[in-house]
């Protein structure tokens, strides 16, 4: 069984690779917008804020590391929450630059991609639409021919540069065998328990959004981890309510925001992630569970606090 915590962890992902600008007017692109939501899904009871960044001109994903340095240290000062730097990065960056924000940053916390894949989000650009930019159909589109590389040397070299550096890591885990994967590197010792195990449904290349297989990935996940994992489940689009709010009913922790998802409901847009965030914790709170708090959060986590980071 997963590590045993009375809290339901909040994660919230605010802007992520996936989406692009034309497709909602609410995926904050500037550091100001990213600063803002972030402090918005944090007062609003994400624990855990998942960042990306954008090109403030063109809103296309960036791994620089000063354009994340204008954002972090103004959600560090408004906010107690977990900072989560992204190293999964955009489609177009290479494993160096998805680890550069991090490198420098040195968070509590990082993303850590648990094997290659297909990574289709192609589909989103098959609608006719207005494009405010000319790079975003050409990258969504491109995802047909993309494979999203996360190789054993790369997760070593990832693992190996953060985890030197007190962070610990948000292992997602898109299909069956990236939990195999982790199980390897946690017997070689390269990553420490607790494991931090997001568990993601419904990315095209990754396993499906059904119930039956958040059911199979969380019987997995039991038996090669025991207690030395905390459960966290994020589901893609329309199923992020539906699965974050099941993984809840069973002991597990939940992920939302526009990273993953756009929709609040259907056909309306979510006005910012806030919304999403207080969509889960209303949900969560009618089922009689209780949020963590970011120090919370930290305790279960055994994260290395707010005074250690780079930013
Ligand atoms: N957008 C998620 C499905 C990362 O940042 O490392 C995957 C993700 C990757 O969060
Ligand atoms: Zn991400």
């Amino acid at each position: 069984m997963a590590k045993k915590t009375d809290k339901v962890i909040v994660t919230c992902a605010l802007t992520g690779a996936i989406h692009t600008p034309s497709l909602t007017p609410s995926l904050p692109v500037t550091p100001d917008d990213i600063a803002r939501q972030a402090i918005d899904a944090a007062e609003a009871g994400a624990s855990i804020l998942h960042l990306h960044a954008r090109d403030p001109e063109t809103g296309m994903p960036t791994g620089d590391p000063d354009v994340f340095m204008q954002f972090l240290p103004r959600i560090k000062q408004a906010t107690d929450a977990v900072v989560n730097i992204t190293t999964g990065g955009g489609l177009t960056m290479t494993v160096e630059e998805r680890l550069a924000a991090a490198t420098r940053a040195r968070p509590e916390m990082c993303s850590l991609n648990m094997g290659s894949m297909n990574f289709g989000i192609f589909p989103l650009a098959w609608q006719d639409r207005d494009w405010k930019h000319e790079w975003e159909k050409p990258y969504l589109l491109a995802s047909d021919d993309f494979i999203f590389r996360n190789t054993f040397k790369d997760i070593a070299k990832i693992l190996g540069y953060m985890g030197d550096q007190g962070t610990k890591f948000e292992c997602e885990c898109y299909d069956v065998g990236h939990l195999y994967n982790l199980a390897h590197f946690l017997d070689r010792g390269l990553i420490k328990p607790p494991l931090f195990v997001q568990t993601i449904f419904g990315i095209l290349g990754g396993i499906g959004p059904e119930q039956d297989n958040l059911v199979f990935m969380r019987r997995t996940a039991d038996r090669l981890f025991g207690d030395a994992y905390v459960w966290s489940v994020l589901g893609a689009g329309r199923h992020q309510l539906p699965l974050t709010t099941l993984a809840a009913t069973m002991g597990g922790h939940v992920r939302v925001g526009l990273e993953d998802n756009i929709y609040a409901a259907k056909g309306k847009l979510a006005r910012d992630n806030a919304e999403l965030v207080t969509k889960i914790r209303t949900i969560l709170e009618e089922l009689s569970l209780t949020i963590a708090t970011p120090a919370e959060t930290r305790q279960i986590l055994e994260l290395k606090g707010m005074d250690n980071v780079g930013f």
